[in-house]
């Protein structure tokens, strides 16, 4: 999409510090660090969030749950101690960029319920 801040990341467009990149998925460090690990995780297509997943992204859920998310936790040392992972939903929910993205969070402990 032309005017999305992380489909522009996705292309190149904008930098970002990269931590996982295959063909369908990019992993890169969030603006704003709210823990001293945090990678946002997007799928590359233009979704804007679990909302929209079609059938069609199956494949694509799946990938990044069964081997980007751990294959990330283990990389950045954070599969130990845990981790929180999180994908903020509508406006309520948080969600202030409209790309799809999982947020990493690990490297301390977090609460519950959270704010
Ligand atoms: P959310 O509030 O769940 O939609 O999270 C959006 C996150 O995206 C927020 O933690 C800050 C981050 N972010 C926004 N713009 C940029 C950017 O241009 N680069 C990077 N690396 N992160 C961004």
């Amino acid at each position: 999409m032309a005017d999305c801040i992380f489909c522009k990341i996705a292309q190149g467009e904008i930098p970002s510090t990269k931590v996982y990149e295959d063909d369908t998925v990019l992993a890169f460090r969030d603006l704003d660090p709210q823990a001293p690990e945090h990678v946002l995780i997007i799928p590359k297509k233009h979704i804007r969030s679990v909302l929209d997943f079609g059938a069609e992204d199956g494949a694509l859920a799946a990938h990044i749950l069964t081997e980007v998310v751990p294959q990330l936790a283990r990389s950045l040392g954070v599969d130990g101690d845990g981790f929180r992972l999180v994908t903020n939903t509508g406006e309520d929910g948080g969600q202030t960029v409209g790309h799809l993205h999982f947020h990493l969070l690990g490297g301390r402990a977090f609460a519950w319920p959270p704010g």
